[in-house]
């Protein structure tokens, strides 16, 4: 053993003045110019392999005395060379890491601090490529962590907080010897996979960076990590769920299966869940029996009723709906818009009865549909379900199914007639004009 330590010495110190390391290429050097102190010079180089490190201090035409730092071959190590008319004073080489900051006469750097380490503003894309290095605090350590997006970041920190880095980064390093933080201490790697602990509660995680992670939610969910049902239009939109054709897939309060909702997301701010759409002739509202008016019926994309269940889910809780009646006569173009009629407190209630609860309103329809608040929805077929105030079973009367009273200030789910003529059992909205046949209308609603 002592010979093998007597070689070791051999190879550092023989070989003409060359240290081992350097003639690897490897010893890093200040490098700068015009610095008042060599100490002060906040970049470094690694020099090539006939290279030392190199010292001038000059002085100035207006009398200041600088120094300048640079990687010199060892041929040129007896010569001084700084550009003129500054005169050189002291021109030395030297052939250890940062070793210039104690050449010609001066004290290094101080001994009541933390070590020097790289110390970069910006993060890195790589390891390695970081040459600035700082003076670190008392109690300081040189630190190296890649962040959330991947970059490498290297300074100073506290032991304790580059600690912490060890266990939260793919890759880190803290250190206190000069400059130890080039790279990460690949031994430390305890790297966790930010989607490990499934943090995607309806969704696939999928890493994005070292601790960053993204969640692609499945149909139904939302949020930062799916953990928001989309219960309504109104949740699709302020989720950012798009869909062009405005149709979307939502899970209603207490379903675990998906349920298509038709959504407006422009009108009034949008956020819209329609439940009653009716354009034309094509569906039939009438002969519906009293589970399709419970379950809902037609084309999500034409003509269909949601269904009453459906919309006692959207708007049982405690939150306030708002509904908005949107409604065409056979007048109505596109030059003579839609009339609408808005009610700030709305909800059906459970089955059987699905009772109505509607508030008051505003709009440019006027208001046909608070006469009807709290009645049950009437039906016809198999049997007449009647809830209504008259003492015969509107329903029968009218020929339709609604929340009748005695019997009706509206009915959008009686029979599509001619837009435009007069008959009481019409869809129609008094309100707009006396049992006039409209020509289009549309129920929806929206939280508050
Ligand atoms: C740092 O300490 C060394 C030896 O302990 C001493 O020679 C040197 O002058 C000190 N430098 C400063 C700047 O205090
Ligand atoms: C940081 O970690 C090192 C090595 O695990 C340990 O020796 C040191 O006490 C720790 N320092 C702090 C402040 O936690
Ligand atoms: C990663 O995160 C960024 C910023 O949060 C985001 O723009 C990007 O889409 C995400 N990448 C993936 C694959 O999700
Ligand atoms: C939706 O997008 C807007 C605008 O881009 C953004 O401010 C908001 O945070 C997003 N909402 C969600 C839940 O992602
Ligand atoms: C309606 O709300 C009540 C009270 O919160 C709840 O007990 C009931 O299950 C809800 N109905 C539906 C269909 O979600
Ligand atoms: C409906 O409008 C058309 C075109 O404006 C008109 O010719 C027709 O008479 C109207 N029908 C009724 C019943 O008012
Ligand atoms: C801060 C830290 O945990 N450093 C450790 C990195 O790994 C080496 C080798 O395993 C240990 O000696 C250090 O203590």
């Amino acid at each position: 053993m002592p010979l093998a330590i007597t070689i070791q010495f051999g190879l550092l110190y023989c070989a003409f003045g060359l240290n081992f390391r350097l003639q690897a290429g490897e010893v890093t050097c200040l490098v700068g110019v015009d610095a008042p102190h060599p100490q002060d010079i906040p970049q470094v180089v690694k020099c090539g392999a006939h290279e030392k490190c190199s010292l001038e201090q000059y002085v100035t035409p207006s009398g200041s005395l600088r120094y300048s730092a640079k990687c010199k071959d060892v041929v040129h190590c007896q010569g001084a060379s700084v550009s003129s008319p500054n005169q050189v004073i002291c021109s030395q080489c030297c052939t250890q890491d940062l070793c210039a900051a104690s050449l010609c006469g001066n004290s290094g750097y101080p001994n009541n601090t933390g070590p020097v380490c790289y110390q970069c503003t910006y993060p890195q894309d790589a390891a390695g490529t970081c040459d600035n290095i700082a003076v670190c605090n008392e109690h300081e350590v040189c630190s190296t962590y890649v962040d959330d997006d991947g970059k490498y970041r290297l300074g100073c920190m506290t032991e304790k907080q580059c600690n912490s880095t060890m266990d939260t980064s793919s890759c880190a390093r803290c250190c206190s010897a000069q400059m130890c933080n080039d790279d990460c201490d690949v031994t430390n790697i305890t790297h966790v996979s930010p989607c490990q602990n499934s943090p995607c509660q309806h969704g696939a995680c999928i890493v994005n960076g070292s601790k960053a992670y993204t969640c692609h939610c499945d149909v139904g969910y939302g949020g930062i990590k799916c953990d928001k049902k989309i219960q309504d239009c109104k949740a699709a939109l302020d989720f950012n769920i798009t869909s062009p054709d405005g149709i979307y897939l939502a899970l209603l309060p207490g379903d675990v299966t998906l349920t298509h909702l038709s959504c407006d997301m422009v009108t009034d701010g949008g956020g819209w869940t329609v439940i009653l759409n009716r354009a034309s002739a094509d569906l039939d509202f009438v002969h519906q029996t009293d589970t399709d008016y419970a379950l809902g019926f037609g084309d999500i994309r034409q003509n269909f009723w949601l269904g009453l269940e459906n919309m006692h889910k959207l708007t049982n809780d405690s939150r306030h709906y708002q509904l908005r009646v949107e409604l065409q006569l056979n007048s109505s173009t596109n030059q003579s818009p839609t009339f609408y009629q808005l009610y700030d407190d709305f909800s059906v209630g459970n089955r059987r009865a699905f009772n109505l609860h509607v508030g008051s309103s505003r709009g440019s329809a006027g208001d046909s549909l608070s006469g009807h608040n709290g009645f049950g929805f009437s039906t016809i077929f198999p049997v007449t379900n009647d809830y209504d105030s008259n003492p015969t079973s509107c329903a029968n009367y009218m020929q339709g199914n609604w929340w009748f009273h005695d019997c009706a200030d509206s009915c959008l789910t009686c029979a599509y007639m001619t837009p435009g003529i007069q008959n009481c059992r019409a869809m129609a909205w008094n309100a707009l004009g006396y049992c006039v046949a409209l020509k289009s209308a549309r129920m929806m609603v929206r939280p508050l």
